[in-house]
């Protein structure tokens, strides 16, 4: 056998952060720091099992043509990125959060926004979410495709509503907005290339198992 080594995909910031004690739990402990390394593929304690760094949106892309073995990504960027390409066995219940439909703060209670005739302008990086979303309401919307910083949008007059992840609110808030309507919850999922399931079939599993028996150690949870 080729002993190719398990790389796993993920961004840094609130995901890596959150990751670490799963990581650590599965007997994984990465020897470089992201937030401050320059590094993209990080050795770990372990040569067999590499952490690829990349944009959170990226993370599905890399695993599903195995460029990554496994990845870690928000249920958002995979509900984005659609398909049944990938699998995803695992719910790792980290980096937890709100997809949420929000406005400026005197639209809150103010359903009247769903009236008809007027075509309510949405922002949101959340495309595919937002248009499925608005379809089941029977609500036509035209869709602002933004990148970030999504809460100024209705601000300038781009937008009347935004479609974005809420986790405290403080965002939504300093800028004049409120949550209005709850789509979904979020959290981090790992998801794993199909050939890799096949091919890696018991590094891979190990790992599965590993990080599931992590993600169900209450000493794990935040
Ligand atoms: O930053 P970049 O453009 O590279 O990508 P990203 O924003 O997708 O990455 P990152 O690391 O910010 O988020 C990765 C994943 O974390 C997301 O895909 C979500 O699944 C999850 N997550 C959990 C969040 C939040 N909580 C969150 N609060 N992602 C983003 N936010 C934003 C939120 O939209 C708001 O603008 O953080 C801001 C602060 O939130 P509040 O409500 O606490 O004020
Ligand atoms: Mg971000």
């Amino acid at each position: 056998m080729i002993d190719t080594p398990i790389k796993i995909a993920l961004s840094k910031g609130r995901i890596f952060a959150e990751t670490l004690p799963l990581l650590a739990h599965a007997g994984i402990v990465p020897v470089d720091d992201p937030e401050t390394s320059r590094k993209l593929v990080l050795d770990t304690n372990n040569e067999h099992i590499k952490l690829v760094i990349i944009r959170a949106s990226d993370v599905p892309t890399y695993v599903q043509y195995g460029a990554a073995d496994l990845g870690i990504a928000g249920k958002d960027v995979l509900m984005e990125h659609g398909g049944n390409d990938l699998y995803e066995p695992l719910d790792l219940k980290i980096a937890q959060c709100r997809l949420m439909v929000a406005g400026p703060v005197n639209c809150e209670n103010d359903l009247s926004y769903t009236r008809t005739g007027k075509r309510l302008k949405i922002a949101t990086k959340y495309i595919d979410s937002t248009r499925r979303y608005f379809a089941e309401k029977g609500i036509q919307v035209e869709i602002i495709k933004l990148y970030g910083s999504m809460e100024l949008a209705p601000l300038v007059g781009l937008a009347d509503l935004i479609v974005d992840v809420v986790d405290t609110g403080n965002t939504l808030k300093a800028n004049g907005l409120a949550p209005l309507e709850h789509i979904t919850d979020i959290s981090s999922r790992l998801v794993v290339n199909k050939a890799s399931m096949k091919m890696k079939h018991e590094a891979v599993n190990q790992l599965i198992n590993n990080l599931d028996e992590a993600v169900n150690n209450p000493e794990n949870r935040a």
